[in-house]
């Protein structure tokens, strides 16, 4: 292979760093697994350690500090090649911040390797503790030692379900264990237990990092699990969602000359919100722009329903409504939830049954008996009234729209264009 994986022999870490070691022994095994820097996809958490990045010749990612292995996670799903090797490079910071993508991936058996740079502290931001500092380690957080003992994540990543884990000191060639943490199907994990001289050496002098890993209980190890690796599930693949949608052609005129917003107002299950959608889609047909929104209680079978359109010639940039242009109130609690906005109205018109009381606004009124046809019926049979009056849209587009939608089984339909008197 002509390509190197790391393009320096000058990595960017302190003289003496154990992420000097690991860095370069991921090379090396790459290179004697034979792998091509762009078979290779190196995720890289925050930390000291992430900085690897840039003398990297492979696919790097970098990501939010703790997600890398949700990161990796995610490629795994979505990788279409085969033979791509993913590797996240974490530290022990990194991997208690997002202990549990650790713990799902493995769960999973992800087909990825994660390499812990385990320094037993943060050493990006100046060495505190974290969560896989061991008891008696000092650091800036706890000057006279951690009283805490820290996450076994080798135990934790195997119980979880992890193909493969191993734990080795940063001493020498770990290159092999490394081919054999790169060469797992399925998750694999390798804890490498290292030193920080800037602040582990020095808050901890004459530390033997053998010692450590002695007293702390977290032996070196190997622990396997022999699973199926994480593999697509066979059955019916979810939809393109945008490939859904559906493509509204033009095929009507419209008199609109400046845009208008208009609210629908009425009570749930009485088609207000479907009444909303044909008035929308006709609009699209008759080549407008529109905004729907509909507002009701969580609990959708009782109380108001009310549907926000704004249709324009234009772009819109904001489908919000403050004072409306046009209301059609059908029912009483439409009218209680809509009275503000109709009070704060100065032009316009409200369309509203005959039954209810016409609050005060500065509108024209028009009212009629719009719940004579059905409650069912009586919001799209006031608002084709008040598009059509006020010329936004033709009948034809508006019926064209139902039948294009399927809705003509489901409305009544001749209904409506006999009590339109067409
Ligand atoms: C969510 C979040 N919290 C805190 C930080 C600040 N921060 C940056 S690096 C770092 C410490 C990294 O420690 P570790 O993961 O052990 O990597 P090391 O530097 O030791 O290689 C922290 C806390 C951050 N970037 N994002
Ligand atoms: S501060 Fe510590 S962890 Fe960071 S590069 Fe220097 S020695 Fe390595
Ligand atoms: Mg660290």
């Amino acid at each position: 292979m002509n390509i190197k994986i790391l393009n320096t022999d000058s990595l960017p870490f302190c003289k003496g760093c154990g992420h000097n070691l690991i860095s370069k022994n991921t090379a090396k095994a790459l290179e004697r697994m034979e792998l091509s820097p762009l078979d290779v996809i190196m995720v890289t958490d925050i930390g000291c350690h992430g900085i690897i990045d840039k003398t990297l010749n492979t696919h790097t990612i970098h990501g939010l500090h703790g997600r890398s292995v949700a990161l990796g996670a995610g490629i795994v799903f979505g990788l279409k090649e085969p033979g791509k090797k993913i590797i996240v490079f974490i530290g022990d910071g990194g991997a208690t911040i997002g202990l549990q993508h650790i713990m799902e991936a493995a769960r999973l058996n992800l087909n990825m390797s994660v390499v812990v740079h385990n320094n037993m502290l943060y050493g990006m931001t100046g060495g505190q503790s974290s969560g896989l500092t061991p008891e008696g380690f000092r650091t800036t957080t706890s000057a006279d030692g951690s009283p805490f003992s820290g996450y076994d994540i080798c135990a934790l990543a195997h119980t979880a379900g992890a193909a493969y884990v191993t734990r080795v000191p940063g001493i020498g060639d770990i290159s092999e264990k490394l081919v054999k943490t790169f060469s797992t199907e399925g998750f694999s994990l390798m804890e490498v237990v290292e030193i920080c001289p800037s602040y582990g050496i020095k808050f901890n002098p004459g530390m033997k990092l053998n010692e450590i890993i002695e007293t702390s209980g977290r032996k070196p190890g190997e622990w396997f699990n022999n699973r199926p690796v994480f593999t697509h599930h066979k059955g019916k693949k979810s939809e393109n969602l945008l490939s859904k949608t559906p493509i509204i052609e033009p095929l009507f005129y419209s008199s609109l000359d400046k845009p208008v917003s208009l609210i629908l107002s009425g009570s749930a299950g009485e088609g207000v919100q479907l009444t909303a959608t044909i008035i929308a889609k006709a609009a699209m047909r008759s080549g407008l722009h529109v905004t729907q929104k509909g507002s009701y209680p969580v609990t959708v079978g009782v109380g108001f329903s009310t549907a926000e359109i704004n249709i324009s010639k234009e772009d819109i940039h904001f489908h919000g409504i403050n004072i409306p242009d046009l209301v059609v109130i059908t029912s009483k609690e439409g009218l209680n939830h809509s009275k503000r906005r109709i009070g704060l109205m100065k032009k316009g018109a409200l369309f509203i049954d005959q039954t209810l009381d016409v609050p005060d606004t500065g509108a024209e009124i028009i009212t009629e008996d719009y719940r004579g046809i059905g409650a069912r019926t009586a919001s799209l049979f006031a608002a084709i009234k008040c598009v059509t009056k006020t010329k936004i849209l033709t009948y034809e587009a508006i019926f064209y729209t139902i039948e294009a939608e399927g809705l003509d089984k489901k409305l009544p339909v001749e209904k409506i264009k006999t009590a339109l008197g067409l």
